[in-house]
């Protein structure tokens, strides 16, 4: 599974936000503690994010919980997205991060998302994160900017055998948190 966006787009803060395993109590904290370390990604990070608590009944295998393995690609790299999507065969799932403040930022990189959907094969699912909703004051009206920037209805309608949902986010509060860790889990296998 793979998750790409633009150069500051959240992509690292919401995944590390996924790794916490459980929805947090005190929300200052945890924004908090993620963002000790946060350095803008050049090259790829990995995550691993719980899915589901171990099997106890299964004596086999060793107790472990099941997580979903996540690569974020940074925005700096968005050339060669598709050199990374071509190492992994068969049905692939993307994450794209996309600044819902910042429309600049997703013309640059939309192109991008075309060349990696020439490489997807059918089956595959795509799910675009409209971050930083926080920042936005008509998040309606923007939706409607991006979709168009990014081609959304064209491309729904060429890639028919992609599945696409949407969803927007913000790190503040957590908006669109348990979505996107359902999606996770759905399609992690
Ligand atoms: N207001 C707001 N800022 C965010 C949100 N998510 C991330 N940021 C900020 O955006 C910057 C880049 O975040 P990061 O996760 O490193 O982006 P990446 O380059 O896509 O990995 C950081 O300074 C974050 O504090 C959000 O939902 N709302
Ligand atoms: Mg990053």
């Amino acid at each position: 599974m793979f998750c790409v966006g633009s150069v500051g787009a959240g992509k690292t803060l919401l995944l590390k936000r996924l790794e916490c395993r459980e929805e947090a109590e005190n929300e200052e904290e945890l924004i908090r503690s993620l963002q000790i370390e946060t350095i803008p990604t050049v090259g790829v990070n990995h995550f691993e994010i719980f899915v589901e608590d171990a099997d106890l009944k299964d004596k086999k295998k060793k107790a472990k919980p099941k997580k979903a393995q996540v690569k974020e690609l940074g925005g700096a790299l968005a050339q060669n997205w598709c050199l990374y999507l071509k190492q992994v065969s068969a049905r692939r799932t993307l994450i794209y991060v996309v600044d819902l403040s910042n429309p600049a930022a997703v013309a640059e990189v939309a192109v991008h998302l075309v060349d990696c959907l020439e490489l997807l094969k059918g089956g595959s699912s795509v799910l675009v994160v409209y971050s930083k909703v926080d920042l936005v004051e008509e998040v309606e009206t923007q939706l409607i900017k991006f979709r168009s920037l990014l081609r959304l209805p064209h491309i729904r309608d060429h890639y028919k055998n992609i599945a696409f949902s949407e969803v927007t986010y913000s790190l503040y509060g957590g908006q669109g948190v348990p979505y996107i860790r359902d999606f996770i889990k759905r399609l992690c296998n």
